[in-house]
């Protein structure tokens, strides 16, 4: 969602997106600064034997989904939109999968990615941690649709029919411990499928976190399907969550490990830029982002702005989640 500034040392891909972002000190230091000179040079980030090729894609694409059958869910009525659901031919060609492209246009990067065999860790802070694969996990939530607006904080939104299950029933089942207080969640980290995963720059895998105030909330949704069918890649395959009063970033894709934890996660994009991304991230039109304003968003599929919605239009079901945080900085 955000480049790097640029350097002499940077990749040209890295212009293809709109917003610059700082690098942290502290993420240059952790990348090792020794290292700089050695490698990075334009071309070299993904070698040529990792560049997609029409063939692979072929095959990637052509492995059957074995969850096809339980699509469509039925759809919730419990959630409705205040404007036209984003036609798929705009919501999946406009994405953030920053593993893959650093630009909007992910899934021709994504041949290397296969849905299945995908396995989810559950650890730390649970009666008994425990691996689960992603069709037993199926096959123990009953899917439902629900129409979600979703607002990224680069101040672009979208209205997506999501399917999956609510993330209660899934905290339900990993049993945590009641010394738990937020759960923190990891993509999966393979360089060989996910080619920007050998960029240094950044701290690799994508990790985000929730209270369990909020893991538990009816509005957190664990998703593994989009438009009535297995979600495509580009979505965050095979499963993603959904929180849409938080701005997109918090939405983490790909997600293999949940753990279980007393202390509060660090966010991929708060470790890359604390000064602008930070735990909480509740959609505000008041705060501008230190960079570019809130109080209004683009329609991706319209190009029409709209005013931006306190909690993203959700305020109902989460407002009371923040009381007495008043003063904590919960709009990043
Ligand atoms: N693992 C991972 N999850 C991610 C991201 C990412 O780069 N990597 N981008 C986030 C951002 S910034 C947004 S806006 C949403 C985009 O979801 P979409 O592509 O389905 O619209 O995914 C979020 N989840
Ligand atoms: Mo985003």
């Amino acid at each position: 969602m955000h480049i790097v500034r640029r350097r002499g040392w940077e990749l040209p891909e890295a212009t293809a997106t709109p917003e610059a972002v700082y690098l942290s000190r502290r993420a240059m230091l952790k990348a090792g600064a020794g290292t700089l000179g050695a490698i990075a040079l334009p071309g070299t980030l993904v070698p040529a034997a990792l560049a997609p090729t029409a063939a692979l894609a072929q095959r990637v694409t052509e492995v059957p989904d074995p969850s096809a059958h339980l699509y469509p869910a039925k759809r919730s009525d419990t959630f409705t939109l205040d404007r036209p659901i984003t036609p798929e031919a705009k919501s999946s060609t406009v994405n953030n999968y920053y593993e893959f492209s650093y630009g909007k246009n992910v899934a021709p990067s994504m041949t290397r990615f296969a849905r299945r065999p995908w396995v989810v860790k559950v650890d730390g802070l649970v009666e008994k941690p425990f691996e689960i694969g992603i069709d037993d996990l199926l096959a123990r939530f009953p899917l439902e649709e629900r129409l979600y607006r979703h607002r990224c904080v680069e101040a672009w939104s979208m209205a997506v029919p999501w399917t999956g299950f609510p993330m209660k029933a899934f905290v339900d089942y990993a049993k945590p411990l009641s010394g738990a207080k937020f759960v923190r969640m990891e993509t999966f980290l393979d360089p060989k499928v996910a080619p920007n995963q050998r960029d240094f720059r950044y701290p690799w895998p994508y990790v985000e976190g929730l209270t369990m105030a909020e893991a538990t909330n009816e509005l957190a949704f664990l998703v593994t399907g989009v438009y009535g069918k297995p979600a495509p890649a580009q979505f965050g395959a095979p499963l993603r969550i959904a929180l849409p009063w938080k701005y997109g970033f918090k939405s983490i894709k790909g997600i293999v490990r949940f753990s279980f934890t007393d202390k509060q996660p660090v966010g991929y994009w708060e470790e890359v830029q604390g000064s602008e991304y930070g735990f909480w991230a509740n959609v505000n039109p008041k705060v501008p982002h230190p960079r570019w304003s809130q109080a209004s968003e683009e329609d991706i599929a319209t190009g029409e702005r709209r005013p931006t919605l306190l909690y993203n239009g959700y305020g109902e079901q989460v407002a009371g989640l923040y009381k007495g945080l008043e003063d904590a900085r919960i709009w990043f």
